[in-house]
């Protein structure tokens, strides 16, 4: 059993999670979060949502606020990173009977409206997995390097991968629980690719759905500076591309 899952299941006694978990890795968000939590649909197609926030340390008390919206909350004790979260709310959904995941991020670039149509193609049965796409929506933020790094990024790992995708480093996603129970995970921080490459190589289908891009509510990224964000991102494709390139298409 993760480092977390414990804290959770004492949290949340008996809880019952709905067909779809939205999980939401939160670090030091405590001014952002609870206007995510208002915006999240009660239930998507006729299932129900319930979200799951990750709190990855920090003594902000986003735990509290969590709490006063109604959504369910899993706390590590010290901050682990986005992909350890993101990991300890994929097993709360997997050992709890949910059907989908959505992942958002708490700063409020995500808008939670968008989670029927990025769930569609799944419900529909035409994906697996969907990322959403500032690219094919629409970007409300003005950092030019970041920009270039979403589409650097996404050529990259198309490349490694024989994917068509255009933003690759987005956290909004929609996923069948089957293609969490099967993918590799093992990055603690930068998790976008991994997820991306490692489900390729199993062969899952991937596909987009345009969305806007917010700027963040408020605060500043949790993720370093630019320079430091994209050597490590560059670290994360390359290790996992290294580990899955025998399962991954020669070619499209
Ligand atoms: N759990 C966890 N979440 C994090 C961490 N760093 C960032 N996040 C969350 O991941 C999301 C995206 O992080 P952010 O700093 O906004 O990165 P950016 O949008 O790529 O600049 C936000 O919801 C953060 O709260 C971390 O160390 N642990
Ligand atoms: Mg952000």
């Amino acid at each position: 059993m993760s480092l977390g899952y414990k804290d959770f299941a004492s949290r949340n006694p008996g809880a019952r999670l709905g067909p779809v978990v939205a999980v939401i890795a939160s670090y030091m968000e405590a001014d952002n979060i609870g206007a995510v939590l208002d915006a999240m649909p009660a239930s998507v197609a006729g299932l129900d949502v319930t979200t799951l926030v990750v709190v990855d340390g920090g003594e902000d008390g986003t735990e509290q606020i969590v709490g006063s919206h109604g959504a369910l909350c899993a706390v590590l004790p010290v901050n682990m990173g986005q992909g350890v979260a993101l990991r300890l709310g994929y097993q709360i959904a997997l050992r709890n009977g949910a059907r989908y995941v959505v992942t958002l991020d708490a700063d409020g670039q995500n808008d939670p409206r968008e989670i029927p149509q990025l769930l569609d193609p799944i419900l529909s049965d035409k994906a697996d997995f969907v990322i959403a796409s500032r690219r094919l929506g629409r970007d409300e933020t003005t950092d030019r390097f970041r920009q270039a790094g979403v589409r650097l990024f996404s050529l990259v790992v198309n490349r490694l991968t024989h994917q068509n995708l255009t933003d690759t480093s987005n956290g909004f996603r929609a996923l069948r629980i089957e293609v969490l129970a099967d993918v590799n995970l093992e990055q603690d921080q930068y998790q976008t690719a991994e997820l991306i490459i490692s489900a390729a190589a199993r062969g899952w289908r991937l596909a987009e759905c345009p969305t806007v891009w917010h700027p963040r509510a408020s605060g500043t990224s949790k993720k370093g500076h630019n320079l430091l964000f994209g050597a490590r991102y560059a670290m994360v494709v390359a290790r996992t591309w290294w580990r899955e390139r025998r399962a991954l298409p020669e070619r499209a």
